[in-house]
């Protein structure tokens, strides 16, 4: 399946080495390509507790996977990196999230895609416009771009890093 969009957040350790090394790790995966790179952003935390800023980004992925076992090698990955699950939406190492597979609509209660939430946070939004802007969302029949530009924006709430990440 081609046109799978992964999202990366980190926001407890060295952010974009753990970041960096997620990407070569999915890279690394018998059945995963990866296509292309967002830069990276940092972005202010949207609910769970008080917490620092996270580093986000995007990726674009080609696999022979299904969606279901694309979820289960991202969380093998996300354990390699020492993911702890605790309180939800709280700081965390690594988060790897499905936000797109192609055209396709998924909803199983352990996997659902497009991811639910995507079109409320720009921390998603500003680094897939930056990939895939044209890219039109499935269910809502948008393009990212016009998603993005609707989305009320917080000044310096999401910021792009001109830094390059993908070689740690
Ligand atoms: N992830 C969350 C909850 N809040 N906020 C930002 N800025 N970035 C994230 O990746 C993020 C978040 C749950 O996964
Ligand atoms: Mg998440
Ligand atoms: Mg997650």
């Amino acid at each position: 399946m081609q046109d799978i969009f992964v999202a990366l957040g980190s926001n407890l350790g060295n952010r974009q080495k753990t970041l960096a090394r997620a990407l070569e790790a999915m890279d690394s995966h018998e059945a995963i390509i990866v296509v292309r790179a967002s830069s990276l952003y940092e972005t202010a935390p949207v609910g769970g507790p008080p917490q620092d800023f996270f580093l986000n980004a995007v990726v674009e992925l080609d696999s022979t996977l299904t969606p279901t076992e694309l979820m289960t090698a991202l969380q093998e990955i996300e354990r390699t990196f020492d993911r702890k699950r605790g309180v939800r939406w709280g700081p965390r190492t690594l988060d790897l999230d499905i936000i797109l597979c192609g055209t396709s609509v998924v909803e199983n209660p352990s996997l659902e895609i497009p991811h639910p939430r995507m079109a409320e946070r720009s921390f998603v939004l500003a680094p897939l416009a930056e990939i895939a802007g044209e890219f039109i969302h499935p269910v809502q029949h948008k393009t990212i771009a016009e998603l993005l530009y609707e989305l009320p924006s917080v000044e310096g709430d999401v910021r792009r890093l001109d830094i390059s990440w993908t070689q740690y």
